[in-house]
């Protein structure tokens, strides 16, 4: 493994955009801190702490990484540094590194942000249906990860992970599937994407990534109590 400096990842008590590098730095053993901001119905831990700029800049938005002095922000711009740095974009090929963003984006653009927008949607969006919402979203995710399970049989996913050490896009794509799971339950039949699901049971670090996912934890900033209200809402909501 890479010697690292002292690494300190900021970000709420939530899985959100972190859990994937968590998943990450624990099955490539790398120390760092896991710094949690308490969630609360009034952001109360977050407000206070928000506007200190040496440690949340440039855009007081979480999470941000701290990498000995320096200070990274913004998802995308972690895991691209994170995958640079910790030496997997010099072990994978050219093809396999385009690949890999490729997969990268489209995980966190077309599944993640979406289903948090659907968690979010009774606030953010006053009077939205969420029923209706919740069934779009779902009729979306169904036909990318339909693709989805294509491509990696094309592209040889599963078998070319058994043999290099986990990356990033292997933990995001654990995460996704799970977190659209746990959203939608029953309605997202797993085993109707062979590929996805055989990812799911048993990929290489699917031992780390469940010790950690056990850890319970809201997917988004709601916190648990909200959030498992808000998915049953939807839910009943999509039924009716
Ligand atoms: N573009 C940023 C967005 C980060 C973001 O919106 N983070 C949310 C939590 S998921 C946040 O920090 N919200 C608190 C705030 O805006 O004060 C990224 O992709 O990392």
């Amino acid at each position: 493994m890479a010697a690292t400096p002292k690494i300190t990842l900021h970000y709420f008590d939530a899985r959100g955009r972190a859990q994937f590098l968590r998943y990450y730095l624990a099955a490539r053993d790398v120390e760092y801190t896991d710094q949690r901001v308490p969630l609360s119905a009034d952001f109360a831990a977050w407000a206070a702490i928000r506007g200190d700029r040496s440690k949340f800049g440039p855009f007081h938005r979480l999470p941000v990484l701290h990498w000995g002095d320096r200070k990274l922000a913004e998802t995308l711009v972690i895991q691209a540094f994170l995958h640079r740095a910790l030496g997997d974009e010099a072990l994978l090929s050219d093809e396999d590194n385009l690949r890999h963003s490729t997969l990268v984006s489209s995980l966190y653009v077309d599944v993640m942000l979406p289903i948090g927008t659907l968690i979010w949607a009774d606030v953010a969006y006053v009077g939205c249906d969420v029923g209706l919402l919740g069934k779009r979203t779902l009729d979306r995710l169904r036909g990318l990860f339909s693709m989805l399970n294509t491509t990696l049989d094309e592209w040889g996913w599963i078998e070319s992970a058994a043999e290099r050490p986990v990356v990033l896009a292997d933990c995001m794509l654990w995460e996704e599937i799970d977190v659209v799971q746990h959203v939608f339950g029953a309605r997202f039949p797993l085993d109707d994407y062979p590929t996805l699901a055989r990812w799911h049971r048993s990929a290489p670090a699917h031992a780390v990534f469940a010790a950690i996912r056990d850890r319970r934890a809201a997917v988004t900033g709601r916190g648990l109590a909200a959030e498992d209200d808000v998915i049953l809402r939807i839910r009943e909501r999509m039924s009716a």
